[in-house]
């Protein structure tokens, strides 16, 4: 059983075997490795049989939990220590502190969407960018040119949204908790960071950002806070079965072979801190 913790909370240690763990899997030869992650996320970013699986759908959370675990698995194969933290951006609103520190993700880009300078992940001889969307071999940040970070109010102010999700089942959705977490309704959680951090967290690629990771714990952390109000059972993924182009609670996250109902209560595998 997993316990995951703020990036802020961490030893040390934690923060070694975490970095370490990257690089490992970095550095695999073939098999899923972290640029496996990369391409699956820019390969699903698009409709896939014609479904949106990872984003602008009710799978975007299922999805991210399943990509995350899938991750954490992959890192426990190089230390069963390891366990996925959290950057919880509405305490953490700072270029410098947990987790943009030079023992865990580095810090800013230089001169605004330039390359990542300090830290574990900074140039292309530490942490080489090679799937990707745009020719930088550089971890990129471009840090606090483009809005604003969610506060505790705007976190909160998405708990009281009963309702998982409603038609279309798209980032049009006028109402339901996924589309105000995802990002096409305010506070539009999700989105808003990833564009905060900017570089390649503003891009498809987006996980070439290790911090992608960090976020979007952090991201499944809010959706477990969700369902621990409303409750973890399949009743209240929407929508439940026969929409046509949407993935129905009971059919599968490609490319993963999980379903939906799967994914949806997480604490007999991981919980949070
Ligand atoms: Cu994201």
């Amino acid at each position: 059983m997993g316990t995951r913790k703020s990036a802020a909370a961490l030893t040390a240690t934690e923060k070694s075997n975490f970095v370490a763990a990257l690089k490992a899997l970095k550095a695999q030869a073939g098999g899923r490795n972290y640029d496996w992650f990369v391409r699956t996320h820019m390969t699903y970013f698009n409709v896939v049989n014609n479904h949106r699986y990872a984003h602008m759908s009710p799978s975007f959370l299922p999805w991210h939990r399943q990509y995350l675990l899938e991750l954490e698995n992959a890192l426990k194969a190089f230390n069963p220590a390891v366990d996925l933290p959290y950057w919880n951006w509405a305490a953490n609103r700072s270029t410098t502190g947990a987790p943009f520190t030079s023992d865990l993700m580095g810090g800013n880009g230089s001169g605004g969407n330039g390359p990542v300078v300090s830290g574990p992940f900074a140039g292309s001889a530490n942490w080489p960018i090679t799937v990707s969307a745009t020719s930088s071999t550089s971890l990129r940040r471009a840090m606090t040119l483009r809005g604003s970070l969610p506060t505790t109010s705007d976190v909160d102010s998405i708990m009281g949204t009963s309702t998982y999700d409603v038609a279309p089942w798209s980032s049009a959705s006028s109402g339901g908790m996924r589309n105000r977490v995802e990002g096409g309704l305010t506070p539009a959680l999700h989105g808003r960071v990833h564009n905060w951090v900017g570089g390649h967290m503003a891009q498809v690629d987006s996980p070439n950002d290790p911090a992608f990771f960090l976020h979007h714990c952090n991201i499944d952390r809010l959706w477990s806070r969700w369902q621990t109000s409303w409750g973890f059972g399949a009743s209240r993924y929407q929508p439940g079965g026969n929409v046509a182009n949407v993935v129905d609670v009971n059919e599968v996250l490609e490319p993963f072979g999980a379903t939906v109902a799967s994914t949806l209560d997480h604490r007999g595998i991981y919980t949070y801190a």
